[in-house]
């Protein structure tokens, strides 16, 4: 009795292995759902107090590369992401730059998708648009 009782745990732990094996060989999606974030890079000017787009879409927590650069002589313009037009939550806010001047702002964007907001801080009211995260 005492052979047979050790022998069918023998079977069962290889039935275990066999069965922990095939479900990682079946769903190699499961092992790689620690992807890096990925890399977008934006071009984004500013000239005659207006943006050249009106849209941003990034992929969810991408890290992002904003090359921005005001064509407005003595003009200070900036790029800032809010949750909204009411800036309850600041997702990033770049630094100020005066006219003609490049610069580039690297941020971490939002986790969970949806429609955020960018604006450039001194001219809130003309320039702004949407930030889409998917
Ligand atoms: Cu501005």
């Amino acid at each position: 009795m005492r052979t047979l009782t050790s022998a069918n745990s023998y079977l069962i732990s290889l039935a275990s292995l066999l069965i922990l094996v095939l479900a990682f060989t079946a769903f190699p999606s499961c092992a790689s759902s620690t992807a890096r974030p990925e890399n977008v890079t934006i071009g984004l000017l500013a000239k005659d107090f207006s943006f050249n787009m009106s849209t941003i879409t990034v992929p969810a927590g991408a890290n992002v590369t904003v090359n921005f650069e005001n064509q407005d002589p003595s003009i200070g313009h900036n790029f800032a992401v809010y949750d909204s037009a009411s800036m309850k939550k600041t997702i990033f806010k770049g630094e100020i730059i005066v006219g003609p001047k490049k610069i580039t702002y690297t941020f971490v964007a939002p986790q969970a998708p949806g429609t955020y907001h960018f604006q450039c801080d001194p001219h809130a009211k003309n320039m702004f648009g949407q930030f889409l995260v998917k």
